[in-house]
């Protein structure tokens, strides 16, 4: 199946490594380059939303969707209560753990990392690479991390309220041991995404657009080099897009979302129907919800049931990530 999504379908791991420049990441690397605080860095409360768990439904069997990445089979789970984030974590608040920490993230230890290619200014393209010949709209950019989602030039500071990327799965799970929190699991996420409305395609309901509204931040135009007039190809505000019928902003589009399972396709027929949560190491962590990348014409998804994954040192400018706690948490 075609995918827009990650800047590499099988071994984002080599990729990684045999980029140029691109050290070994891990604990007890250098950082490629020091923290730069904002003139103040709050530590920014989550807004928590309390889901109260029991009896739902997680899964498809859409024909729109992906046999392949596991979407189903449908099938009814119990979930104990959690909260969940409203919001994906934002810049801000990352900012907030960096500062609090000094954590040095996996792309800044490497020094480069994957960054769409019409969200690098065109003068610095030239002396970029693509990732794949058949990715090719991916680019490695040296310098390209949280602090600068697209390269050099580009600043968190600008884009506080947008959700950090260029964190890695194992850099939300040090978020997470920060703030006492966890990624959700892929079934508290797409529990939590479908708003109390189960077996509905989107967030709202079945159609994408209804009345033509636009209700998440997806590719606009042709992709991936003709991004309507108008629409600039990344993040938008963690808030934008109405929330859901639980309160959650932009499940589906804007960024992937790290969960806290590893990713393997028979995930509905192996894991238990109680509290979900596969715990089969694969070398790829599940995402979900797509990303401002996603687009019908190649990879529609940003349906509530859609599946993605990568390696959890993989970085990139469209991957991000909410967090979950136990219900009787602060
Ligand atoms: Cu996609």
């Amino acid at each position: 199946m075609s995918r827009c999504c990650a800047p590499s379908g099988g071994s984002p791991e080599d990729l990684v490594a045999t980029a140029p420049g691109a050290a070994a990441v891990g604990a007890g690397g250098e950082p490629g380059h020091a923290w730069r605080a904002a003139p103040s860095v709050p530590d920014l409360p989550i807004g928590w939303i309390d889901i109260a768990g029991g009896n739902t439904r997680i899964g498809s069997n859409d024909p729109e969707g992906f046999a392949s990445d596991g979407e189903g089979p449908a099938r009814n789970i119990f979930l104990s209560p959690y909260r969940i984030s409203a919001t994906a974590v934002t810049n801000a608040q990352f900012a907030a753990f960096v500062n609090a920490t000094g954590y040095v993230t996996e792309a800044e230890r490497a020094g480069e990392s994957f960054v769409f290619y019409l969200q690098i200014a065109p003068d610095r393209r030239a002396a970029l690479r693509s990732v794949v010949s058949e990715l090719p709209w991916w680019m490695i950019v040296p310098g390209a991390s949280w602090q600068c989602p697209h390269g050099p030039g580009s600043s968190w500071q600008a884009l506080s309220d947008h959700p950090v990327v260029q964190v890695s799965w194992n850099d939300a799970a040090a978020f997470c041991r920060w703030r006492g929190a966890m990624l959700p699991s892929e079934a508290q996420w797409e529990h939590a995404a479908r708003g109390g409305a189960p077996a509905l395609r989107y967030p709202w309901g079945d159609e994408l657009e209804p009345n033509g509204e636009r209700r998440c931040n997806i590719w606009q135009g042709t992709f991936p080099n003709a991004p309507l007039a108008g629409w600039q190809p990344g993040t938008v505000p963690v808030h934008d897009f109405p929330p859901n019928g639980l309160g959650l902003y932009n499940t589906s589009g804007n960024v992937w979302e790290w969960c806290a399972d590893w990713f393997n396709a028979d995930y509905h027929r192996k894991t238990p129907d109680h509290d979900p949560l596969d715990e089969r190491p694969s070398g790829r962590r599940s995402q979900r919800g797509g990303s401002f990348l996603c687009h019908v014409s190649y990879c529609n998804r940003y349906r509530n049931a859609a599946r993605g994954a990568n390696s959890p040192d993989s970085a990139t400018s469209h991957t991000g990530f909410r967090v979950v706690s136990g219900a009787d948490c602060a």
